[in-house]
């Protein structure tokens, strides 16, 4: 085995992830565990400042209820909620973090982040729940108070580690594994609570981008599941692991449609068949009563320009030049308030990409794309796993203890394990928090794992026979490497192993075709998904054969095993759910119609960590009372 010093870290709280839920957590816990006495460790892959989705910076915070202007209430939010995941949502989860999602948006504000304001000094909105920001910065001023909150409750950061497995003992977390991307270290973290923050998961599915723009994707390149790998591992309950997202995004750079559709009142059109949301308009009468209410849900936006790609109508196009004109249009008599207005649109365009996908800008720079004057092509991106976007895969975690809800086992945001809390992207069913509302939720849950460490902690006790062998397995990939990467002259094609790039074409192309990808027209079936487990399970055998040159390609080898977890999830859940709820995310062309009354239910799994069985049930929805 490669000779890799052993790091044992004990804490009381583990932080797993450096994004925003775990920024959240930590600037919470660190505050209660201060009082307490106890000690506070994050460990992130990256580098907290400019790591998970918001690295790029973000033009806008997608989740504000406004309550204190009585601009919306809470009941409001999660009847959003409720209509734009088709029905199904974590009504209690929306909730809980709505009412904390306000005070954590003027935190931001308070440590330095640049909201827009209007001259009467109030919030500029790029839709209702939305407001505009100078975000390029984002990250690093949410990151800075969770370093100094850290730093303050003598907390420690570790970073460049990649967390790999749970530590268990029985049905209680007692830490994690992870390795150093930088250093020959293999890490042992012992802890009393973990909290999972560790993002959703991109490249499960073949790109668009594929050959020379490989890797460029919608969803940050970091996260490759490793939330959802991390809890199924663990033993616990998932929820909504058939509900990807598919956003649709200016093409082939993945620029956000967000300030388009709303603050520019843009149309999308399709190049023969015009506006599809109003020739399509009829379609939206089979998904009543989701169908008919604004704003129309997510997925079904999508499936309305689909029809049109579909039937050979496409491209289509954001009609950029046609709302820059309409809203300049008022100062039409004003030749100098015109082009006065007309430039500050102009830049207020480039800059929603310049703060959040600079590549963007990039493109439309090279194809000599000017937005006042040309339309732009959009297109659906390939399917992402973002449970805290409009997406909802994640862990099934326990309610608030205030609200009558029938999920509760104690702690709000724990999972079916006891310790484990799932946070942002890692937990389900509680879509549209965005990055304040992952904030906020971080939030609750930091400070619920301290209620949990005081009220229940327990030594870890820790199995080193376990660990041992974790290591061992985590390390494989450098000593299968080392025996035999001689024994060809291309040591990329070798009998003994497959290097992680050849093993994530393999995986994707599994997923893009009976899965439902871009390559099958997010389509898929019965049989189609029978077949896909099947591959899937010879996929899995073979995962044992990865190999790694170093320890940047250890991390691939783990990203790629943690995917696949994360893509066997969605197969089944895809299988179990036998209706289309949600077209233009998936479309399940044998049961093609919406079921409300055999489907309006969770559709939930669990992977049982001593017969390595999955286990497929549906739970009940509950309404909030008055929402
Ligand atoms: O509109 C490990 N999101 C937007 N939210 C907004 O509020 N406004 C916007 O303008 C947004 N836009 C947007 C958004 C997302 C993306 C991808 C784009 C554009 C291009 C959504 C938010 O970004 C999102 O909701 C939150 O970031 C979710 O927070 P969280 O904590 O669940 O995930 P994260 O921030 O990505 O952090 C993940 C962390 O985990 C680390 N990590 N650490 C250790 N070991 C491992 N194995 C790990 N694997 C991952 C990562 O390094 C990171 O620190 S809009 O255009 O859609
Ligand atoms: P996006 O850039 O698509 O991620 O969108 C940013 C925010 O605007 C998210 O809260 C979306 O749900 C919302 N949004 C985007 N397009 C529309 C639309 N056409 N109608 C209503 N809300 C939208």
């Amino acid at each position: 085995m490669a000779n890799w010093e052993t790091v044992v870290v004990e804490t009381d709280l583990l932080i797993c992830g450096g994004g925003f839920s775990a920024c959240g957590a930590a600037t919470e816990a660190s505050y209660w565990a201060k009082k307490k006495g106890l000690k506070v460790t994050l460990v992130d892959k990256a580098a907290v400042d400019r790591s998970g989705a918001v690295a790029m910076g973000l033009s806008a915070i997608n989740q504000y209820v406004g309550v204190k202007d009585g601009e919306n209430t809470l009941e409001d939010y999660v009847r959003y909620v409720r209509q734009d995941l088709m029905g199904v949502s974590r009504e209690d989860l929306v909730y809980n973090i709505a009412r904390h999602v306000d005070s954590t948006v003027h935190l931001f504000e308070k440590w330095g982040l640049k909201i827009w304001k209007d001259e009467q000094g109030k919030y500029v909105h790029e839709g209702r729940w939305q407001l505009m920001i100078n975000g390029e910065s984002y990250k690093i001023i949410i990151a800075e108070a969770a370093k100094n909150a850290i730093a303050d409750a003598g907390g420690e950061i570790i970073e460049r580690v990649f967390i790999v497995d749970p530590l268990l003992d029985g049905n209680r977390v007692v830490g994690a594994v992870g390795f150093s991307t930088r250093e020959d270290k293999f890490y042992v973290f012992k802890a009393k609570a973990v909290i999972a923050g560790m993002g959703g998961a991109v490249h499960v599915f073949r790109p668009r981008s594929v050959g020379e723009g490989f890797g460029r994707s919608w969803y940050p390149p970091f996260n490759s599941g490793s939330s959802a790998y991390f809890t199924i591992k663990a033993g616990a309950e998932m929820t909504c692991q058939e509900v990807r997202f598919i956003p649709v995004r200016f093409k082939d750079a993945y620029g956000p449609v967000g300030a388009w559709f709303l603050l520019f009142k843009s149309r999308a059109v399709s190049a023969e068949g015009g506006d599809y949301m109003t020739t399509h308009k009829e379609v939206l009468q089979n998904y009543a009563p989701y169908g008919l209410v604004k704003p129309i849900p997510a997925n079904l936006r999508n499936y309305l320009g689909m029809i049109d790609v579909d039937a050979g109508l496409g491209p289509l196009y954001m009609e950029t030049a046609e709302a820059i004109q309409n809203i300049a249009a008022q100062y039409k008599d004003d030749p100098k308030a015109f082009k006065k207005k007309m430039k500050e649109l102009e830049s207020e365009a480039w800059e929603d990409f310049l703060d959040m996908t600079i590549s963007q800008a990039i493109l439309w720079a090279s194809q000599n794309v000017k937005p006042e004057e040309k339309h732009s092509e959009i297109a659906a991106c390939e399917p992402y796993f973002i449970g805290s976007h409009s997406g909802a895969s994640g862990a099934w975690v326990s309610g608030p203890e205030d609200l009558p809800t029938p999920y509760k086992w104690g702690y709000a945001n724990m999972t079916t394990v006891e310790g484990l809390f799932a946070v942002g992207d890692g937990s389900g069913a509680s879509s549209h928090k965005f990055s304040s509302g992952s904030h906020a939720e971080g939030r609750i849950a930091g400070k619920q794992a301290v209620k949990f460490i005081v009220e229940k902690g327990q030594a870890p006790k820790l199995d080193m026979a376990e660990v041992e062998k974790l290591k061992e397995r985590i390390l494989k990939p450098l000593d299968l490497w080392n025996k035999h990467k001689d024994e060809t002259t291309d040591p990329e094609i070798n009998t003994n192993y497959v290097v992680p790039r050849q093993y994530l074409h393999r995986l994707q192309k599994l997923m893009d075709e009976y899965a439902g990808g871009v390559v099958s027209a997010f389509k898929t079936s019965k049989a189609l998904l029978e077949r896909g487990l099947e591959l899937m399970a010879l996929l899995k055998e073979d995962s044992d054969k990865m190999a790694a040159r170093n320890h940047h390609e250890l991390m691939r080898v783990w990203e790629n095993i943690q995917r696949t977890w994360q893509a066997e999830a969605h197969i089944r859940t895809l299988l179990f759910r036998e209706e289309t709820r949600w077209p233009g995310y998936y479309f399940r062309a044998d049961t093609p119609k919406m079921d409300d009354k055999n489907w309006l239910c969770f559709a939930n799994c669990q992977w049982n960590r001593q017969s390595g069985e999955w286990k497929m049930m549906k739970k009940d929805i509950w309404a909030l009372p008055g929402a």
